[in-house]
């Protein structure tokens, strides 16, 4: 029992934890993952989204894939000629990193999939820990400071140090 609420405690920390750098979502949460059927509204509005998390598309390639679309082409499910396509996945197992603050669309395109409700939006936050305000990026290609790698890594493994911390003194409580 105590060990049960042990490894609770623990998965939750881990959990909390998780939040403080990127995240990977599994769309439709494993259970059905990219498929008719879920609803994908309800899906999106029991998270939120920030700039670095990643979206995973899990789906039999044979029966759906996903097209990143526009706005119009979202509400319209109409992608015919690739009107308001922006990319393509078709894999089975697509990561698909949400890089920008911005909102992001994606569809089903094998027919009646997308009308069917096989379709998602997500709002993508700037994530507040990178601070600066959510200054433009600049145009060149240069590869991001490995400065700014270091303080978003820290953190992360702080935050670790302090769930071993507890974990320890839920040890020593729980005997
Ligand atoms: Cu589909």
């Amino acid at each position: 029992m105590a060990c049960f609420r042990l490894v609770a405690a623990f998965a939750y920390l881990l959990l909390l934890l998780s939040r403080a750098g990127a995240v990977e979502y599994v769309v439709g949460d494993g259970d059905f993952g990219w498929d008719s059927g879920v609803n994908y509204i309800s899906w999106a509005k029991e998270h939120t989204f920030a700039v670095g998390d990643v979206l995973v598309f899990q789906y039999v390639s044979s029966q759906h894939n996903v097209y990143e679309v526009t706005a119009s082409t979202y509400r319209s499910c109409d992608a015919a000629g690739d009107k308001g396509v922006v990319a393509k996945y078709t894999s089975g197992f697509d990561k698909v990193a949400l890089s920008e603050a911005r909102s992001y669309w994606f569809i089903c395109e094998f027919p009646g999939h997308c009308l069917g409700g096989m379709k998602l939006a997500v709002n993508v936050s700037a994530n507040g820990a990178e601070g600066g305000g959510g200054a433009p990026s600049p145009t060149t290609n240069e590869p991001p400071p490995p400065s700014s790698n270091a303080a978003g890594g820290r953190p992360g493994w702080m935050a670790m140090g302090l769930a071993l911390g507890v974990l320890l003194v839920l040890m020593n409580w729980a005997r």
